[in-house]
């Protein structure tokens, strides 16, 4: 964590808001933290699915998909290895905007959601989380394109948005980096890092690191 006078004195700051959750510690840098290598992206072949309890499976390929409307949300996201990021910018596809559109139509028997990502990547989250304004499917972040070691060309992201404190905050593991698919389920299923150790639910504010 990089200590400059300048980045403790925005620390100081955002703690006497109450922004910075226990244990964490500002960045002003963007780390990269995955498991595996960066994927390929193939325009014509790239599919996002959604599949499992919804009445309708749906398949958009990378056209259709960027003709989908966008919204922009700026959340802080809070990494499990201890670093913070506010205000972070992010343009994308909202779950809840593609339900509000009648493309996806959840079944009432949904609970969860998993988001899978290149090379069987996983991670589950509850359905509340995912049809809330503070998790995105994101392909921007602060006005470019996602950068391959980011998630390119599609990442969920979840954080704290700041109007909505008294949502679960879960870390940022909860947004899959290179995101191919939703699966919405009616019994919940550990993803990648959850079957690995980390908590179930994540959330923030608790310091659910590990499960
Ligand atoms: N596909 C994929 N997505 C992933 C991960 C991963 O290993 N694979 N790691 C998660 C973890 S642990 C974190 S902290 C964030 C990091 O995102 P960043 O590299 O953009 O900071 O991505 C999450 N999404
Ligand atoms: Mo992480």
């Amino acid at each position: 964590m990089q200590n400059s006078l300048f980045r403790r004195t925005e620390e100081e700051k955002l703690k006497k808001e109450g922004r910075v959750p226990p244990g964490q510690a500002l960045t002003q840098k963007f780390p990269v933290l995955h498991y595996g290598p960066v994927p390929q992206f193939d325009p014509a072949t790239w599919k996002f699915e959604v599949w499992g309890e919804v009445e309708q499976p749906l398949t958009l390929n990378w056209i259709e998909f960027n003709e989908l409307p966008k919204t922009s949300l700026t959340m802080d996201i809070h990494c499990v290895t201890r670093w913070s990021k506010f205000d972070t910018n992010w343009q994308g596809v909202s779950v809840k905007t593609l339900v509000d559109q009648g493309l996806i139509k959840i079944k009432p028997s949904a609970r969860f959601v998993l988001q899978h990502a290149e090379y069987g990547f996983s991670v589950n989250l509850p359905l509340d989380i995912v049809t809330a304004e503070n998790f995105l499917l994101a392909t921007h972040y602060e006005g470019a394109p996602i950068t391959p070691d980011h998630g390119f060309p599609l990442r969920g992201v979840v954080g704290a948005v700041l109007e909505k404190t008294e949502l679960v905050v879960p870390y940022f593991w909860k947004g899959a980096k290179w995101l191919r698919g939703l699966e919405f389920l009616a019994e919940d299923a550990p993803g990648f890092w959850e079957q690995a150790g980390y908590h179930n639910r994540g959330d923030v504010w608790k310091e659910e690191r590990f499960g």
